[in-house]
């Protein structure tokens, strides 16, 4: 039977709820800067969200929602540059102190610090906007919590490609067992699924509660904490109503159990 040696957090959504209000507002503030008339609302971004990768999603926005934009020559640079000035806006969100981490992910961090636990990141951000989020929200030096961060362009094929969670394992020595990943969005379980990790997913926002989590572990609204039990929608309820390590060596457990 495996022992749990990691966990491996997906940024976007699952440390801090960030799309909407962070990365979101931050694209728009680029497109102004650039003098683009281009606003992409609330409904409009949810749509987005289907390509992940932030230069993706603007080529993607203009293959599908604004094609009669005149395209300059060099696309790519052109999608380039807005995105590095989308990055320089979404890190001066997270310095103000724009977004909060999600119920119980401090708790559940320092609980894997106590423990001996070897914390990851595998998100398809950009690597500054992972530092800018943990530089707003733990304290210093967070940043070394985490003793491998896959971010952004690392790995040529994003979620829900699996190569940001096989790229993690294969950085941190691990096999698939001895790790439990942390996710929200459907392309994001199907990363983790992909590389052979369990998945717990804490549902967000609109954004991506509806969307298809069969692959995954356990489905939970957060990881709850002591004063607000998490709700679970499928999976082994946590017994004291929130993610400890405990209990996620009891979902491992569970998971290589023989049927
Ligand atoms: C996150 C993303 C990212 C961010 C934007 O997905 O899709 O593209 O929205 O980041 P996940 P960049 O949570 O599944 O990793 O603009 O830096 O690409
Ligand atoms: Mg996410």
């Amino acid at each position: 039977m495996a022992e749990l040696e990691a966990l491996v957090f997906d940024v976007d959504g699952t440390l801090a709820d960030t799309e909407r209000d962070g990365h979101r507002v931050a694209f728009n503030r680029a497109f102004k800067d650039a003098g683009l008339d281009w606003e992409w609302d609330v409904p409009l971004y949810g749509r987005l969200l289907s390509v992940t990768g932030g230069k993706e999603r603007i080529r993607y926005y203009l293959d599908e929602f604004n094609r009669g934009f005149a395209r300059p020559a060099a696309l790519d640079e052109f999608i380039a540059g807005l995105h590095r000035a989308k990055t320089a806006h979404y890190m001066a969100l997270m310095a103000e102190g724009a977004i909060p981490l999600r119920r119980g992910v401090r708790r559940l961090l320092e609980q894997a610090r106590d423990a001996g636990i070897r914390l990851a990141i595998a998100t398809t951000t950009t690597p500054e906007n992972v530092s800018a989020l943990i530089g707003s929200t733990l304290p210093a030096g967070g940043m070394d919590w985490f003793e491998v961060v896959g971010a952004g362009d690392i790995v040529p094929k994003k979620k829900p490609a699996s190569d940001i969670y096989d790229w993690v394992l294969q950085k941190m020595g691990l096999s698939p067992a001895q790790v439990v990943a942390f996710e929200d969005s459907g392309h994001g379980v199907t990363s983790a699924a992909g590389a052979g990790i369990d998945c717990i997913v804490v549902t967000t926002n609109e954004y991506t509660e509806d969307q298809d989590f069969s692959s995954a572990s356990v489905v939970l609204d957060s990881l709850g904490d002591p004063q607000r039990a998490a709700t679970v929608r499928a999976g082994l309820p946590p017994s004291q109503g929130f993610v400890d390590i405990d209990y996620l060596r009891a979902l491992l457990d569970t998971a290589s159990a023989p049927a």
